[in-house]
């Protein structure tokens, strides 16, 4: 037979000949230094309870919240409130789609069927043919089996998509042919931390002896130690090799054929089998949780696009206004330019949108605080230079002083009130109203949207709408323009 060593392996030997050393090393010692003997198993055995314990800990650190009858019921309820305030701001669209899956939501738990999705993070790892043993063997009558998409695909978009897939199932059953890659550990990660029950198995043991099976079983429980529990990770052979079969005949003649063995899948069904039956509740009711979260992002995504097509023309109005302000009084200092060009009544009106109900007075305080962080950040001074040097390839306008400012002004406005509308798509519907703004989360926003917003085709078009909204700068014989 073809025997595939994989490098693990050659790692895992190094490792086991070096653990060998190591014990004769301690034993010859032990000889030697007979009256140690007694200290020295002391040692060694704190050191397997000290290595228990820590295994145990960080198991149980990575270990999950139960998902009860009341998480899922708090969840359908946040869905419902979601749909609830898409219905109330914005009464025209039709969404009895979405209404209609989160009333579905509360029967979905005593479902009889449980859906297993059949996975991996490969392509020919042997899913279709597990699926198809699994069917015939009748493990359970109410079990369907979904092949879905490798969940190692070439693009982020494709990865998120088959994790999603693989989230619409009760349980996953990873397929692995030996050790796994990052990325497949990634992915099981990911599964992991949206409460998915998984069951890992090696499959096409076939193509190993024995002792080598084994041991790679034993890496593969290893590695995704904090992932899935031993009796979780299953060695299988789920359509195995052909194998040589020789007869010998009375007459001494030999007779040589090939034979199909049996798939080797019963630890999987069996442990399968245990799984539905101890945790069938618990694997409905993760999966409606799972359900009812996706259903309220949905509901929120669609209103916060609802909310965003509200707030731009506000931030566009106080994009003017700022620009007005500043062109009309430029302030000699580049500091102060960001704190007199947020308006307060900007974050009152987008705070509104958002139902977030700031009062004139806190938002005061907090475009204050908003200016002095885009100066912190050094994004006035960027901002400047950058309509400036938009500016000078016009000639005409350049020569207005207060146009670099007021074009500024503009400009820090419209990347505050994208950030603002950013940051406040991200808080909970309903729950989070009235809080203060948390700044640092603020701050990375302003950065973010400052950086997608710096690109020399954006400027240039901001600057060439804003000096077009500027009358005083349309005509090069404007007095401001011609005395500065
Ligand atoms: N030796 C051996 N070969 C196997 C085993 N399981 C599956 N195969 C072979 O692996 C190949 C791929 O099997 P499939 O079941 O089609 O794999 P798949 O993951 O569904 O493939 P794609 O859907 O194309 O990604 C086939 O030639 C199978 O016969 C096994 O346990 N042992
Ligand atoms: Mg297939």
């Amino acid at each position: 037979m073809n025997i595939k060593l994989r490098k693990p392996i050659l790692i895992g030997g190094i490792g086991i000949s070096m653990a060998l050393w190591l014990w004769q090393s301690f034993l010859s010692s032990v000889v030697h230094f007979g009256e140690l003997s007694v200290a020295g198993i002391a040692l060694v055995g704190m050191g397997f309870w000290w290595l228990q314990k820590s295994t145990k800990n960080t198991l149980e650190e990575k270990a999950l919240p139960e998902i009860t009858k009341d998480t899922v019921e708090q969840a359908i309820a946040a869905s419902k409130g979601a749909i609830v305030a898409l219905e109330t701001e914005a009464p025209n669209l039709d969404i009895s789609y979405l209404k209609q899956q989160i009333s579905n939501l509360p029967e979905a738990h005593d479902r009889e069927i449980i859906k297993v999705a059949v996975t991996g993070g490969a392509k020919k790892i042997g899913k279709t043919k597990l699926k198809q043993v699994l069917e015939s063997s009748h493990i359970q009558e109410n079990l369907k089996f979904i092949e879905t998409d490798s969940l190692c695909a070439p693009s982020e978009d494709e990865v998120k998509n088959a994790i999603e897939t693989n989230l619409t199932a009760d349980l996953v059953l990873f397929i692995a042919t030996g050790d796994l890659t990052d990325s497949e550990l990634q992915s099981l990660k990911r599964l992991k931390a949206e409460n998915q029950r998984l069951l890992i198995t090696f499959n096409k043991q076939d193509r190993y002896l024995p002792e080598e099976r084994a041991f790679i079983l034993q890496q593969l429980r290893q590695r995704v130690l904090t992932i899935a529990p031993s009796e979780d990770v299953i060695g299988i052979s789920a359509d195995p090799a052909q194998i040589k079969v020789r007869k010998h005949g009375e007459d001494g003649s030999i007779l040589e054929s090939m034979e199909q063995p049996e798939a080797e899948v019963n630890s999987l069904c069996d442990r399968l089998s245990e799984i539905i039956v101890a945790e069938k509740e618990q694997l409905l009711l993760t999966t409606t949780y799972r359900e009812a979260i996706v259903l309220k992002n949905k509901a929120k995504d669609i209103l916060n696009k609802v909310r965003r097509d509200r707030a731009l023309p506000i931030v566009e109005r106080y994009q003017s206004i700022a620009a007005a302000a500043a062109f009309a009084n430029p302030v000699a200092a580049l500091d102060l330019l960001a704190t007199v060009a947020i308006s307060g009544q900007m974050l009152v009106d987008l705070s509104e949108i958002y139902q977030q109900k700031f009062s004139l007075d806190q938002a005061k305080t907090a475009s204050g605080t908003i200016g002095e962080l885009m100066v912190k950040l050094g994004l006035v001074e960027l901002s400047t230079q950058t309509v400036a040097s938009v500016l000078k390839t016009n000639a005409i306008t350049y020569v207005a002083g207060g146009a670099v400012q007021a074009v500024s002004a503009a400009y820090l406005t419209r990347i505050a009130g994208l950030s603002l509308i950013e940051y406040f798509q991200e808080l909970e519907i309903n729950t989070d109203s009235g809080r203060e703004l948390n700044l640092g989360i603020l701050g990375e926003k302003i950065q973010k949207i400052f950086q997608q917003n710096q690109r020399i085709g954006i400027v240039q078009n901001f600057v060439e709408g804003a000096i077009a909204r500027l009358p005083q700068l349309k005509s090069s014989n404007s007095p401001r323009a011609a005395s500065a």
